[in-house]
């Protein structure tokens, strides 16, 4: 097998959080028409080119007097001025600057058109990882876009490497299809849920999906013979830099978390994943949290997703803080500062199964949160009351 001697990504969803920009512009336009925008839609929509999103739209809410075309010309403007905001996907910043440190030449295949991603990447995070890209292809700069393999192939030749030594990262079927067309090698961060939608890794061929994984934090370098991350806490935690901040208002969920686990969570209302995170952020984390009006600052183990084991219907954000209470703290602000990364959401065999594994979350972020570049975030003003 050709050793890896490039790596090229895709923007949107894989280095890039666009979607969830996409989601609450879709949502004050569907808003002014009276409408929500359900989880439905939200299924019906995602990976669609926008003007069909938005038949699919008017066809699942029933909208009449209305058509696809004017919904997208009225998102249009407001998605012009706010691609600066879009946010970077959970451990973007992280592999790029480490595969960069490394001497790694990376590149970018996009189908965005040029005017566009320059919006996308003038954020402030986004803007300083341009420089890390040896070369970047953008949607109007190839005859034919994803799914054809052009702008793979056109990206490879500019970089003067073989289709066999370059490594894709995609989210998207189409991105997956274009770069296996183009002979290369994928790894999938897929954005779309249903895996259906995307080919059967095979970690041996040598063109086509490698490997699908939950998040970039699960991108382990050396399995593909390139430099592996040397920042792990306690071997096995990525650090979260600068961490999350993750503020709610604690609700009620099933109550199986005390009664079923004996393990309490304090489940954040909904609201308070919609915009503080990006859309895709799922899995096990460590972190610092604080309750309504006291500073006191606890140890919390936190999941964040759908509870395969469970099969809920809507994402949760559910941390366990890691200290006997004497009551509990419904209807109380929480506020979490998320610090690491341990592991992706897991199905389990047994309830024992799972009930291991979240002891073992908790022994991992009790020892983590001791490690200096840890301990020293307790005093973060964001942990602090408002008064
Ligand atoms: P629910 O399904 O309503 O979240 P749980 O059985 O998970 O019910 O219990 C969670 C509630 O228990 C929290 O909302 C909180 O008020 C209380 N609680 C008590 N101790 C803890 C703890 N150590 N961590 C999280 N929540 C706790
Ligand atoms: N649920 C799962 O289905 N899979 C998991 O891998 C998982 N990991 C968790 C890790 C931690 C630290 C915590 C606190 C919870 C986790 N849960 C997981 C969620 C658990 O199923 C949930 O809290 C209960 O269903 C109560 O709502
Ligand atoms: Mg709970």
């Amino acid at each position: 097998m050709d050793t890896v001697k490039a790596v090229i990504l895709d923007l949107d969803g894989t280095l890039l959080d666009t979607e969830s920009l996409v989601l609450e512009v879709a949502r004050s336009v569907l808003e002014k028409h009276g409408q929500k925008l359900t989880a439905a839609v939200q299924k019906a929509a995602i990976g669609r080119k926008p003007i069909d999103a938005w038949q699919a739209t008017i066809d699942l809410l029933d909208m009449q007097n209305i058509t696809a075309q004017q919904l997208f010309d009225e998102s249009e403007p407001f998605l012009k001025t706010r691609w600066q905001d879009a946010r970077l996907m959970p451990g973007a910043a992280r592999l790029l600057w480490h595969l960069h440190s490394h001497g790694i030449p990376l590149a970018l295949a996009t189908s965005t058109p040029r005017a566009t991603y320059e919006r996308k990447m003038s954020g402030k995070a986004a803007q300083a990882l341009t420089a890390v890209f040896q070369t970047t292809k953008c949607g109007d700069e190839v005859e034919h876009g994803k799914p054809a393999p052009d702008c793979f192939r056109a990206t490879a030749q500019k970089m003067g490497v073989a289709p066999e030594q370059c490594l894709v990262i995609e989210d998207a079927p189409s991105g997956v299809q274009a770069s296996s067309a183009a002979g290369m090698r994928v790894v999938v961060v897929p954005s779309i849920r249903d895996l259906d939608a995307y080919p059967k890794p095979d970690p041996g061929c040598t063109s086509g999906c490698i490997a699908i994984l939950p998040s970039l934090f699960d991108f382990r370098p050396e399995t593909y013979g390139l430099p592996p991350f040397d920042d792990f806490i306690c071997g096995e935690v990525v650090p979260i830099q600068p961490p999350w901040l993750i503020k709610g208002t604690v609700v009620k969920g099933f109550g199986r978390g005390s009664r079923e686990l004996g393990i309490p969570t304090a489940n954040l209302d909904s609201e308070s994943l919609q915009g503080a995170l990006s859309e895709a952020v799922s899995g096990v984390y460590c972190g610092w949290a604080s309750i309504g009006n006291s500073a006191t600052v606890y140890k919390t183990a936190m999941s964040i997703g759908w509870n395969p084991f469970y099969k809920n219907k809507q994402k949760t954000a559910e941390p366990w803080l890691l200290h006997d209470f004497d009551k509990d703290f419904y209807g109380e602000e929480l506020r979490v500062l998320v610090t690491g990364y341990i592991r992706p959401e897991a199905n389990f065999e047994s309830l024992e199964a799972l009930i291991a594994r979240i002891h073992k979350d908790a022994d991992v972020t009790r020892e983590a949160l001791e490690q200096e570049q840890m301990a020293c975030l307790t005093t973060d003003p964001f942990l602090q009351p408002v008064v």
